[in-house]
Protein backbone atom coordinates (compact mmCIF):
# COMPACT_ATOMS: atom_id res chain seq x y z
CA UNK A 1 0.00 0.00 0.00
CA UNK A 2 1.42 3.41 -0.62
CA UNK A 3 0.94 5.87 2.05
CA UNK A 4 -0.42 9.16 0.79
CA UNK A 5 2.37 11.66 2.44
CA UNK A 6 2.75 15.51 2.72
CA UNK A 7 6.13 16.27 1.40
CA UNK A 8 7.01 19.63 2.26
CA UNK A 9 8.61 21.62 -0.65
CA UNK A 10 12.19 22.70 -0.39
CA UNK A 11 13.80 25.18 -2.54
CA UNK A 12 16.27 28.04 -2.18
CA UNK A 13 15.62 31.68 -2.07
CA UNK A 14 19.74 32.09 -2.09
CA UNK A 15 20.02 34.70 -5.01
CA UNK A 16 23.45 33.18 -6.43
CA UNK A 17 25.12 35.59 -8.93
CA UNK A 18 28.43 33.69 -8.74
CA UNK A 19 28.83 30.93 -10.70
CA UNK A 20 30.07 29.39 -13.50
CA UNK A 21 29.86 26.68 -16.47
CA UNK A 22 32.58 24.05 -15.76
CA UNK A 23 33.73 22.28 -18.98
CA UNK A 24 35.47 19.32 -17.86
CA UNK A 25 38.57 18.61 -20.56
CA UNK A 26 39.27 15.07 -19.92
CA UNK A 27 41.66 13.99 -22.55
CA UNK A 28 41.54 10.17 -21.37
CA UNK A 29 37.96 10.16 -21.44
CA UNK A 30 36.43 8.62 -24.93
CA UNK A 31 34.65 11.10 -27.20
CA UNK A 32 32.38 14.08 -25.65
CA UNK A 33 29.39 13.30 -25.34
CA UNK A 34 26.97 15.25 -28.37
CA UNK A 35 24.60 15.26 -25.53
CA UNK A 36 25.91 17.51 -22.57
CA UNK A 37 27.72 15.19 -19.98
CA UNK A 38 30.36 18.14 -19.70
CA UNK A 39 27.99 21.05 -19.30
CA UNK A 40 27.59 21.55 -16.18
CA UNK A 41 26.79 24.49 -13.55
CA UNK A 42 28.89 24.97 -10.47
CA UNK A 43 28.53 27.65 -8.00
CA UNK A 44 31.77 28.88 -7.23
CA UNK A 45 31.02 29.74 -3.90
CA UNK A 46 28.92 26.45 -2.45
CA UNK A 47 28.48 28.20 1.15
CA UNK A 48 26.72 31.11 0.16
CA UNK A 49 24.45 29.08 -1.98
CA UNK A 50 22.46 26.33 0.05
CA UNK A 51 20.32 24.72 -2.07
CA UNK A 52 17.11 23.43 -0.11
CA UNK A 53 16.42 25.60 2.24
CA UNK A 54 12.78 27.01 2.40
CA UNK A 55 9.57 25.88 1.57
CA UNK A 56 7.62 26.60 -0.86
CA UNK A 57 4.75 25.04 -0.53
CA UNK A 58 1.97 26.44 1.61
CA UNK A 59 0.15 23.34 3.32
CA UNK A 60 -3.05 24.48 1.53
CA UNK A 61 -1.63 24.01 -1.80
CA UNK A 62 -0.47 20.62 -1.71
CA UNK A 63 -3.63 18.63 -2.22
CA UNK A 64 -3.06 14.99 -1.42
CA UNK A 65 -3.05 12.58 -4.16
CA UNK A 66 -4.67 8.92 -3.67
CA UNK A 67 -2.87 5.24 -4.98
CA UNK A 68 -5.32 5.54 -8.21
CA UNK A 69 -4.79 8.94 -9.02
CA UNK A 70 -1.52 8.66 -8.50
CA UNK A 71 -0.09 5.14 -9.90
CA UNK A 72 -2.30 6.29 -13.47
CA UNK A 73 -0.31 6.28 -16.10
CA UNK A 74 2.57 4.43 -14.54
CA UNK A 75 3.03 1.07 -14.73
CA UNK A 76 3.98 -1.48 -12.12
CA UNK A 77 7.21 -3.14 -12.40
CA UNK A 78 7.06 -6.23 -10.11
CA UNK A 79 9.71 -6.97 -7.66
CA UNK A 80 12.13 -9.72 -8.31
CA UNK A 81 15.60 -10.36 -9.46
CA UNK A 82 16.83 -8.65 -13.09
CA UNK A 83 20.23 -8.04 -14.49
CA UNK A 84 21.24 -4.13 -15.67
CA UNK A 85 24.78 -3.25 -17.29
CA UNK A 86 26.65 -4.96 -19.48
CA UNK A 87 29.74 -7.16 -20.55
CA UNK A 88 30.01 -5.41 -23.93
CA UNK A 89 30.43 -1.65 -22.59
CA UNK A 90 30.74 0.95 -25.32
CA UNK A 91 31.61 3.16 -22.92
CA UNK A 92 33.96 1.71 -21.19
CA UNK A 93 34.99 5.10 -18.86
CA UNK A 94 30.99 5.62 -18.36
CA UNK A 95 30.98 2.61 -16.02
CA UNK A 96 28.20 0.26 -18.31
CA UNK A 97 29.72 -2.87 -17.14
CA UNK A 98 29.50 -5.47 -16.04
CA UNK A 99 26.38 -6.96 -16.10
CA UNK A 100 24.74 -7.99 -12.82
CA UNK A 101 22.17 -9.05 -11.17
CA UNK A 102 19.84 -6.82 -8.86
CA UNK A 103 17.05 -7.27 -6.57
CA UNK A 104 14.28 -5.14 -6.93
CA UNK A 105 11.29 -4.23 -4.83
CA UNK A 106 8.00 -3.87 -6.69
CA UNK A 107 7.83 -0.18 -7.68
CA UNK A 108 5.36 2.13 -10.27
CA UNK A 109 6.96 4.40 -12.89
CA UNK A 110 5.93 6.89 -15.19
CA UNK A 111 4.86 5.68 -18.78
CA UNK A 112 5.48 8.76 -20.05
CA UNK A 113 8.53 11.84 -19.76
CA UNK A 114 7.26 14.36 -17.40
CA UNK A 115 5.82 16.67 -20.46
CA UNK A 116 5.65 20.12 -20.24
CA UNK A 117 1.26 20.89 -19.62
CA UNK A 118 2.38 18.57 -16.54
CA UNK A 119 5.14 20.61 -15.42
CA UNK A 120 3.27 23.75 -15.91
CA UNK A 121 0.42 22.07 -13.38
CA UNK A 122 3.63 22.04 -10.74
CA UNK A 123 4.71 25.24 -11.68
CA UNK A 124 1.31 26.84 -11.33
CA UNK A 125 0.32 25.78 -7.68
CA UNK A 126 3.78 25.24 -6.59
CA UNK A 127 5.49 28.45 -7.81
CA UNK A 128 8.36 26.35 -8.21
CA UNK A 129 10.98 28.53 -10.13
CA UNK A 130 13.27 26.27 -11.60
CA UNK A 131 17.46 26.55 -11.10
CA UNK A 132 17.38 27.71 -15.15
CA UNK A 133 15.29 30.80 -14.28
CA UNK A 134 17.19 31.57 -11.04
CA UNK A 135 20.32 31.10 -12.64
CA UNK A 136 18.90 33.33 -15.88
CA UNK A 137 20.51 30.59 -18.45
CA UNK A 138 20.66 27.48 -19.96
CA UNK A 139 22.25 25.24 -22.34
CA UNK A 140 20.55 24.93 -25.71
CA UNK A 141 21.79 23.42 -28.89
CA UNK A 142 22.81 25.57 -31.31
CA UNK A 143 20.85 24.01 -34.11
CA UNK A 144 17.78 25.18 -32.33
CA UNK A 145 18.01 28.63 -31.65
CA UNK A 146 16.96 32.00 -33.69
CA UNK A 147 20.13 33.77 -35.18
CA UNK A 148 18.83 36.78 -32.53
CA UNK A 149 19.37 34.79 -30.33
CA UNK A 150 22.60 33.13 -31.25
CA UNK A 151 24.12 36.37 -32.07
CA UNK A 152 23.76 37.79 -28.47
CA UNK A 153 25.98 34.74 -27.10
CA UNK A 154 29.88 35.82 -26.80
CA UNK A 155 30.62 32.43 -24.86
CA UNK A 156 31.52 28.87 -26.29
CA UNK A 157 32.28 26.02 -24.60
CA UNK A 158 35.54 24.68 -25.69
CA UNK A 159 34.37 20.89 -25.70
CA UNK A 160 31.10 20.96 -27.17
CA UNK A 161 30.77 24.08 -29.64
CA UNK A 162 27.30 23.13 -30.41
CA UNK A 163 26.37 23.80 -27.05
CA UNK A 164 25.36 27.57 -25.59
CA UNK A 165 24.07 29.44 -22.27
CA UNK A 166 21.52 30.99 -23.17
CA UNK A 167 20.23 33.73 -21.03
CA UNK A 168 16.49 33.74 -20.53
CA UNK A 169 16.44 29.75 -21.88
CA UNK A 170 13.91 27.78 -19.71
CA UNK A 171 11.46 24.91 -19.52
CA UNK A 172 8.79 27.76 -20.69
CA UNK A 173 11.32 29.46 -22.79
CA UNK A 174 13.10 26.48 -24.41
CA UNK A 175 15.40 28.16 -26.93
CA UNK A 176 15.20 31.70 -24.92
CA UNK A 177 13.73 34.92 -25.02
CA UNK A 178 12.32 34.52 -28.17
CA UNK A 179 10.69 31.01 -27.85
CA UNK A 180 7.77 29.30 -25.94
CA UNK A 181 6.26 26.23 -25.27
CA UNK A 182 2.13 26.83 -26.81
CA UNK A 183 2.69 24.71 -29.71
CA UNK A 184 4.59 21.51 -27.49
CA UNK A 185 2.72 21.40 -23.96
CA UNK A 186 2.33 17.51 -25.01
CA UNK A 187 6.82 17.60 -25.31
CA UNK A 188 8.78 16.02 -22.63
CA UNK A 189 9.66 18.93 -20.28
CA UNK A 190 13.32 20.35 -20.93
CA UNK A 191 15.52 22.88 -18.73
CA UNK A 192 14.58 21.17 -15.53
CA UNK A 193 18.09 20.42 -12.63
CA UNK A 194 17.76 17.21 -11.16
CA UNK A 195 16.69 19.50 -7.95
CA UNK A 196 13.70 20.87 -10.42
CA UNK A 197 13.22 17.06 -10.88
CA UNK A 198 12.85 15.96 -7.01
CA UNK A 199 10.75 18.61 -6.47
CA UNK A 200 8.05 17.66 -8.91
CA UNK A 201 8.22 14.59 -8.09
CA UNK A 202 7.65 15.07 -4.72
CA UNK A 203 4.77 17.26 -5.06
CA UNK A 204 2.89 14.36 -6.88
CA UNK A 205 3.88 11.94 -3.58
CA UNK A 206 6.78 10.64 -6.21
CA UNK A 207 10.37 10.17 -5.87
CA UNK A 208 12.57 9.79 -9.18
CA UNK A 209 13.78 6.10 -10.15
CA UNK A 210 17.16 4.88 -8.88
CA UNK A 211 19.36 3.75 -11.73
CA UNK A 212 18.53 -0.03 -10.98
CA UNK A 213 14.85 0.40 -11.25
CA UNK A 214 15.02 3.34 -14.67
CA UNK A 215 17.55 0.59 -16.47
CA UNK A 216 15.26 -2.87 -15.57
CA UNK A 217 12.42 -0.59 -16.81
CA UNK A 218 14.37 0.39 -20.06
CA UNK A 219 15.09 -3.25 -20.66
CA UNK A 220 10.99 -4.34 -21.02
CA UNK A 221 11.83 -7.60 -19.66
CA UNK A 222 14.15 -8.42 -22.67
CA UNK A 223 17.76 -10.24 -22.02
CA UNK A 224 20.62 -8.53 -22.08
CA UNK A 225 19.41 -6.71 -25.64
CA UNK A 226 20.76 -3.15 -26.18
CA UNK A 227 17.40 -0.97 -26.78
CA UNK A 228 14.27 -1.82 -24.85
CA UNK A 229 12.54 -3.13 -28.16
CA UNK A 230 15.79 -5.34 -29.33
CA UNK A 231 19.20 -5.49 -30.80
CA UNK A 232 17.87 -3.38 -33.97
CA UNK A 233 17.95 0.52 -34.15
CA UNK A 234 15.32 0.51 -36.59
CA UNK A 235 13.42 -3.31 -36.45
CA UNK A 236 11.12 -3.42 -39.96
CA UNK A 237 12.80 -0.10 -40.65
CA UNK A 238 11.08 2.23 -38.67
CA UNK A 239 12.35 4.36 -35.76
CA UNK A 240 11.65 3.37 -32.54
CA UNK A 241 12.90 6.03 -30.74
CA UNK A 242 13.86 10.33 -31.56
CA UNK A 243 17.87 10.77 -31.67
CA UNK A 244 19.71 12.53 -34.71
CA UNK A 245 20.18 11.23 -37.88
CA UNK A 246 22.77 12.68 -40.63
CA UNK A 247 25.79 14.36 -39.71
CA UNK A 248 26.21 15.13 -35.85
CA UNK A 249 26.43 18.49 -35.85
CA UNK A 250 25.39 19.90 -38.50
CA UNK A 251 23.01 18.03 -40.30
CA UNK A 252 20.01 16.82 -38.80
CA UNK A 253 17.83 14.75 -40.93
CA UNK A 254 15.14 14.07 -38.69
CA UNK A 255 14.22 10.83 -40.23
CA UNK A 256 12.94 10.14 -37.41
CA UNK A 257 10.38 13.46 -37.64
CA UNK A 258 12.02 15.59 -34.97
CA UNK A 259 14.66 18.18 -34.85
CA UNK A 260 13.89 18.69 -31.12
CA UNK A 261 11.68 17.28 -28.79
CA UNK A 262 8.97 15.01 -29.27
CA UNK A 263 5.34 14.58 -27.69
CA UNK A 264 5.84 11.90 -24.86
CA UNK A 265 3.32 9.37 -26.09
CA UNK A 266 4.96 9.25 -29.75
CA UNK A 267 6.58 6.08 -30.74
CA UNK A 268 5.39 2.48 -29.34
CA UNK A 269 6.38 1.61 -26.14
CA UNK A 270 8.29 -1.20 -24.59
CA UNK A 271 6.93 -4.61 -23.79
CA UNK A 272 6.32 -2.92 -20.16
CA UNK A 273 4.22 0.16 -21.96
CA UNK A 274 6.97 2.99 -21.40
CA UNK A 275 7.41 5.33 -23.59
CA UNK A 276 10.69 7.01 -24.70
CA UNK A 277 12.78 5.60 -22.37
CA UNK A 278 15.66 6.12 -24.55
CA UNK A 279 15.26 9.22 -26.89
CA UNK A 280 14.04 12.71 -26.67
CA UNK A 281 15.30 13.38 -23.35
CA UNK A 282 17.98 12.18 -21.13
CA UNK A 283 16.29 11.02 -17.42
CA UNK A 284 17.49 11.98 -14.52
CA UNK A 285 17.66 9.36 -11.64
CA UNK A 286 17.80 9.37 -8.16
CA UNK A 287 21.67 8.01 -8.07
CA UNK A 288 25.11 9.48 -7.39
CA UNK A 289 27.55 8.51 -10.13
CA UNK A 290 29.82 6.27 -9.64
CA UNK A 291 31.45 3.90 -12.53
CA UNK A 292 32.80 1.25 -10.02
CA UNK A 293 30.24 -1.25 -10.47
CA UNK A 294 30.57 -4.44 -8.25
CA UNK A 295 29.56 -8.07 -10.16
CA UNK A 296 27.92 -8.98 -6.70
CA UNK A 297 24.00 -9.21 -6.42
CA UNK A 298 23.08 -5.90 -5.32
CA UNK A 299 19.68 -5.54 -3.40
CA UNK A 300 17.84 -2.30 -4.69
CA UNK A 301 20.83 -0.36 -5.40
CA UNK A 302 20.89 3.47 -4.85
CA UNK A 303 24.25 4.48 -6.71
CA UNK A 304 27.41 5.90 -4.87
CA UNK A 305 26.46 7.65 -1.36
CA UNK A 306 27.64 11.04 -2.01
CA UNK A 307 28.79 12.58 -5.02
CA UNK A 308 29.07 15.61 -7.07
CA UNK A 309 27.06 14.32 -9.59
CA UNK A 310 23.39 12.86 -10.79
CA UNK A 311 23.27 9.73 -13.10
CA UNK A 312 21.23 10.70 -15.77
CA UNK A 313 19.79 7.70 -18.49
CA UNK A 314 18.74 7.16 -22.33
CA UNK A 315 20.22 9.75 -24.28
CA UNK A 316 18.41 12.26 -26.68
CA UNK A 317 17.65 13.57 -30.06
CA UNK A 318 20.66 14.90 -30.01
CA UNK A 319 22.53 11.34 -29.65
CA UNK A 320 24.44 9.98 -33.07
CA UNK A 321 26.26 6.86 -33.00
CA UNK A 322 29.26 8.86 -34.47
CA UNK A 323 29.65 11.00 -31.12
CA UNK A 324 27.34 9.81 -28.22
CA UNK A 325 26.20 6.60 -28.75
CA UNK A 326 23.56 6.59 -25.44
CA UNK A 327 20.42 5.71 -26.39
CA UNK A 328 20.91 1.98 -24.78
CA UNK A 329 19.94 0.79 -22.06
CA UNK A 330 23.34 0.56 -20.29
CA UNK A 331 24.21 3.49 -21.38
CA UNK A 332 24.61 5.96 -18.72
CA UNK A 333 26.07 9.77 -18.27
CA UNK A 334 26.61 12.69 -15.45
CA UNK A 335 25.64 16.39 -14.44
CA UNK A 336 25.79 17.85 -11.55
CA UNK A 337 22.31 18.80 -9.91
CA UNK A 338 21.62 22.54 -10.75
CA UNK A 339 22.75 21.58 -14.73
CA UNK A 340 20.20 22.23 -17.09
CA UNK A 341 19.97 21.59 -20.84
CA UNK A 342 17.59 21.50 -23.66
CA UNK A 343 17.82 17.74 -23.91
CA UNK A 344 17.54 16.56 -20.51
CA UNK A 345 14.28 16.10 -18.36
CA UNK A 346 13.24 12.88 -16.38
CA UNK A 347 10.04 10.66 -15.42
CA UNK A 348 8.77 10.05 -11.80
CA UNK A 349 8.56 6.64 -9.89
CA UNK A 350 7.15 5.44 -6.60
CA UNK A 351 7.36 2.38 -4.40
CA UNK A 352 5.35 -0.21 -4.71
CA1 LIG B 1 15.38 13.18 -34.26
CA1 LIG C 1 13.95 9.58 -22.69
CU1 LIG D 1 24.10 11.69 -26.29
Amino acid sequence: MIEVLTFPLKISECICLLYVFVIFANASEEKDCGCGKNLNRQRLEESSCPVDNEDILDDELFKPIYKTDLTAKMVEIKGGSYFIGTNAPFFVADGEGPRREVELNSFYIDKYEVSNADFSKFVKATEHKTEAEKFGDSFVFEGLLSDTVKNEIKEVVAQAPWWLPVKQAAWNRPEGSDSNISDRMDHAVVHVSWNDAMAYCKWLGKRLPTEAEWEVTCRGGLNDRLFPWGNKLLPNNEHRTNIWQGEFPVNNTAEDGFIGTNPVTHFPPNDYGVYNIVGNVWEWTSDWWMTDHTSEKQINPTGAPSGSDKVKKGGSYLCHKSYCYRYRCAARSQNTPDTSAGNLGFRCAVSA
